[in-house]
């Protein structure tokens, strides 16, 4: 398996609830390491831009307003298998059929509101970390 790196987001739920500390215990005890991490106010054109792949589906509108409603965390984990890895330890979009033990298990709010975003492949993954770091941001 290839140590790879993909971008994760700890959404504004995650912030206004003080979760940052467990959901990136939940990344460290999995074998990820957090090799870039800042905190942001997404404005709407950045969050617009990031979600543009999802600009058609009726979700759209109010998926960017929640994600400027607050302050996101902007990560890249490290680690084997990273993308599909993080994705396991985030569970289902949806809540309510996110695996037990999960982040958006224990923590999502509803299926908006589920708390961390994660790269879906490899490719999306180099695309969504250069939406928001530079190389010299990042430190393995
Ligand atoms: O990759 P992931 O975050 O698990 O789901 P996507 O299908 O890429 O959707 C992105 C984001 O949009 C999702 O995390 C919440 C929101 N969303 C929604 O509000 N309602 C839906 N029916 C589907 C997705
Ligand atoms: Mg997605």
């Amino acid at each position: 398996m290839a140590v790879e790196r993909t971008l994760s987001i700890l959404k504004p739920d995650a912030t206004r609830r003080n979760l940052t500390g467990k959901i990136n215990a939940k990344f460290e005890e999995a074998g990820l390491r957090i090799v870039a991490q800042k905190r942001l106010q997404l404005s709407e054109a950045q969050a617009g831009a990031f979600y543009a792949v999802h600009k058609e589906r009726p979700f759209y509108k109010d998926l960017v307003a929640f994600m400027t409603s607050g302050p996101v965390v902007a990560q890249v984990l490290e680690g084997e298998n990273a993308v599909a890895k993080n994705r396991e330890i985030m569970g289902a979009t949806n809540p309510a059929n996110a695996a037990p033990g999960t982040i958006r298990k224990e923590f999502a709010e509803s299926i908006e509101a589920n708390s961390v975003h994660g790269s879906d492949s490899a490719e999306n993954a180099a695309t969504e970390i250069a939406f928001f770091f530079s190389g010299i941001e990042i430190v393995a």
